[in-house]
C-alpha cells in the first residue's frame, strides 16, 4: 500500500483493518473539511478582490499611482493566495498526520512530485513579481523628452524650495516657493499635465514624498534625482520628508495644490509679471532667490 508524507497504515490483520476503516471514515471527514476552508478562503479572496480592496494605500491623485496601485494589490493578493494555501498546508498537516499511537509511522523519503512543485512554484511567483515590477518600475520612470512643467526641488534643513523652470524668461520673474519655519511651502502644480521633479540637497539626504502619489524618491547632496508625474486629480495634498534628516525633520511638511490648468497658467503668469515687493506672501517669493545653500 502506497503513501506520501509517512502516514501511518497498517499493512493488514483483523485489528488493522478496523483502524484502518476508522481512520479513513475521519481521513475522508477532515479532507473534506480542509477543502471546504481552503474553498471558502479562496472565495472571500475573490470576492474581496472584486471590490479592489486598497491594502492600507491612498486612492492615488496621479496617472502613475494608479499602476503603482495596481502593482501593490496585484502582489498583495499574490502574497495572500500563497499564504492562504501554505497556511492551509499546515493545518491540514497538524490535523490528518497528529500523533495518533505510540507505534512509528511509515517513514519515506524523496517524494519526486512534491519537491519539484516546491522547486516550480516558488520560482514561477518570483519570476512574476519581478515582471511585473521592472515592467511598471520602468514606465513610472520614464522621463519624456519635454515635459509641460518642470520644478526644481531643493530639500534643505529644514524646508523645502520650489523653483518653477519654466518661468524668469522673457524678463520675467523667475517664480520660486520656498517654505518659512512654520509655513510650509504649497506647491502649485496643473492637473493633466506632465510635472519633472528634479531633486538636489545643499546639506544632507532627505526624501520627498507625497502619500497620495503612491511616491517617494531621496533627495541626494551631490546628486540629481528626477520624476515625472501626471496629476489627474485636483486637490490639496500633504507632502512630508521621508528621510529622518535631523532635529528639525518634522518641520519638513509640504503642500501640493493640484489645480485646473487655466487656473495654473493664471497662478504662473500673475507671479512673473509681479514686482517683487507686491509678491510678498510668506510662503513666496517671486522673482529672488533665496538662502537655502543654493
Ligand atoms: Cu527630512
Amino acid at each position: 500500500m502506497r503513501s506520501s508524507f509517512g502516514r501511518t497504515r497498517p499493512a493488514g490483520g483483523a485489528h488493522g483493518r478496523t483502524v484502518h476503516g476508522g481512520r479513513t471514515v475521519r481521513g475522508g471527514r477532515t479532507r473534506r473539511g480542509i477543502r471546504l476552508g481552503v474553498g471558502l478562503s479562496v472565495l472571500a479572496l475573490a470576492a474581496s478582490a472584486c471590490q479592489e480592496p486598497r491594502f492600507g494605500f491612498p486612492g492615488g491623485a496621479t496617472v502613475q499611482s494608479h499602476r503603482i496601485l495596481n502593482l501593490w494589490q496585484g502582489s498583495a493578493i499574490a502574497a495572500l493566495t500563497v499564504g492562504v494555501i501554505v497556511w492551509g498546508l499546515i493545518f491540514y498537516a497538524i490535523i490528518a498526520f497528529r500523533k495518533r499511537s505510540e507505534a512509528l509511522p511509515r517513514q519515506v523519503r524523496y517524494n519526486l512530485p512534491v519537491e519539484v512543485l516546491y522547486t516550480i512554484v516558488p520560482f514561477v511567483v518570483a519570476v512574476g513579481l519581478f515582471y511585473y515590477t521592472a515592467r511598471d518600475e520602468t514606465k513610472i520612470d520614464h522621463l519624456s523628452k519635454n515635459p509641460d512643467v518642470t520644478v526644481n526641488v531643493v530639500g534643505f534643513r529644514w524646508n523645502w524650495q520650489f523653483r518653477y523652470m519654466d518661468t524668469g524668461k522673457n524678463g520675467g520673474n523667475l517664480v520660486e516657493v520656498t517654505g518659512q519655519p512654520g509655513v510650509p511651502a504649497v506647491l502649485e502644480i496643473p492637473e493633466g499635465r506632465t510635472v519633472r521633479f528634479v531633486l538636489t540637497s545643499p546639506d544632507v539626504i532627505h526624501s520627498f514624498w507625497v502619500p497620495e502619489f503612491l511616491f517617494k524618491r531621496d533627495v541626494i547632496p551631490g546628486r540629481i534625482n528626477q520624476f515625472e508625474v501626471t496629476p489627474d486629480k485636483t486637490g490639496t495634498f500633504i507632502g512630508r520628508c521621508a528621510e529622518l534628516c535631523g532635529q528639525g525633520h518634522d518641520q519638513m511638511d509640504f503642500y501640493v495644490k493640484v489645480v485646473p490648468a487655466a487656473e495654473y497658467d493664471k497662478f504662473i503668469s500673475e507671479r512673473e509679471t509681479a514686482t517683487a515687493t507686491a509678491a510678498g506672501a510668506p510662503a513666496l517669493t517671486a522673482g529672488t532667490t533665496t538662502g537655502s545653500g543654493q
